[in-house]
């Protein structure tokens, strides 16, 4: 990468000994190779290494669709929680811990409510 930042200071030192159209056609060409760096250096994620997660003893099985989790003391009791988004039912389920942070014994609590209402979101 540094070494693409270092040339492309050398091809705008260079490129004003150009007329302004070709010093417009050499940065329009610097940003689309940047850009072309940029993709070309992303890492696609590696998802070899995954676990399930348990809850009441079963793997957490969300029925459908994308799920957005979020690990935080929901109940306040000193341990980490985890809620789970569900994009295909647009609520959310929540599972405390009766465990440690290290080694979590999940429980599904239900969905997520406010005065006594399910919270939900349209989804789909
Ligand atoms: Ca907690």
């Amino acid at each position: 990468m540094w070494s693409f930042l270092l040339s492309t200071k050398a091809v705008i030192i260079f490129s004003k000994r150009f007329k302004n159209h070709e010093r417009n056609m050499m940065k329009i060409g610097i940003i689309l190779l940047f850009a072309i760096t940029l993709t070309l250096s992303a890492q696609a994620p590696d998802y070899s290494n995954f676990m399930y997660v348990y809850a009441d003893g079963n793997r957490i099985d969300l029925l459908n669709g994308y799920a957005s989790p979020l690990v935080t003391d929901w109940d306040s009791d000193g341990d980490k929680d985890l809620l789970i988004g569900r994009f295909a039912y647009g609520n959310i389920m929540i599972f405390t811990n009766s465990g440690t942070n290290d080694s979590p014994i999940l429980s599904y609590s239900g969905l997520l409510q406010a005065g006594g209402v399910t919270l939900s979101v349209p989804s789909g």
